[in-house]
């Protein structure tokens, strides 16, 4: 198995003198705790990298659909388990939409915790690709495919804050049942699984999407790095020197 320190996949995109390179697209992983910010984060990314084909994929439309006996006890189902997705299919469309295909990406109801049977968003390849979500750091398969992996690290208590209005105003779930969940499956999944996998991180932004400077940064080094793609297929004899720089 690759170690799992080795974030960035060997490719010919990754050899700026390789005159066979081909235009790879740039894969980030946002990973961050329940109502950490992820979705704003990236969606200040996106919006900030307007001139740039940018797609977002959602570890959240991976959920398996529940079985109706599943569905009968939906309170003692655990949606913060890594077992709750179909990380494998997960894992193909990332690789497909990195190799320049385009995918069909499930669509999930958080109402009745079940897929659409006959729709699918199409998604296609482009420059940059954000795949968003608690845990899509946990899989190193998953985790070896991002070229940048951005954890937004949010105060415990302003994530529950936040989650309870989202599940009650969007997700038409009543404050009890909000509070028992976060209790009993999901901040004991945020310590054994979505926590440990900070580690993984190359850049920890704090205060989620209210981190403009942090926002700017990440933006301005996919420029730098979208820019080194671009110099290789004009120029496939240029050696370009890379800095690296952290924040
Ligand atoms: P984010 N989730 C649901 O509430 N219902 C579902 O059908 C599937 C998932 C929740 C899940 C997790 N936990 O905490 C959250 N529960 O969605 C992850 N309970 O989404 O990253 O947007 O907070
Ligand atoms: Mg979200």
């Amino acid at each position: 198995p690759r170690s799992a320190s080795s974030s960035s996949p060997a490719s010919a995109a990754s050899n700026p003198a390789d005159p066979n390179a081909t235009k790879q697209p740039f894969v980030i992983g946002v990973s961050g705790g329940t109502a950490s910010g992820k979705t704003t984060v990236c969606d200040m990314i996106i919006q900030q990298l307007h001139d740039h084909r940018v797609v977002l994929v959602n570890q959240d439309s991976f959920y398996r659909g529940l079985t109706p006996e599943e569905s009968e006890r939906v309170h003692e189902y655990n949606f913060d388990h890594p077992d709750a997705f179909d990380t494998e299919q997960l894992l193909e469309c990332v690789q497909k939409l990195k190799c320049g295909q385009s995918v069909q990406v499930p669509i999930y109801d958080f109402k009745i915790h079940r897929r659409s049977s006959d729709t699918f968003r199409q998604v296609n390849a482009s420059d940059v690709i954000i795949l968003e979500g608690i845990l899509v750091f946990h899989d190193q398969r998953v985790r070896n495919l991002m070229n940048m992996k951005i954890f937004v690290d949010t105060d415990a208590d302003v994530r529950l804050a936040r989650r309870i209005r989202r599940d009650t105003v969007e997700r038409g779930r009543d404050i009890n049942s909000v509070l028992e969940m976060y209790a009993k499956f999901v901040k004991p999944a945020f310590d054994d699984f979505v926590h440990p996998s900070k580690k993984y991180a190359d850049v920890i932004i704090p205060r989620g999407g209210d981190n403009h400077v942090a926002i700017d940064l990440i933006v301005q080094h996919i420029q730098t790095k979208l820019g080194q793609h671009d110099l290789c297929k004009i120029y496939p004899n240029m050696y370009v020197i890379q800095s690296t720089f952290q924040i």
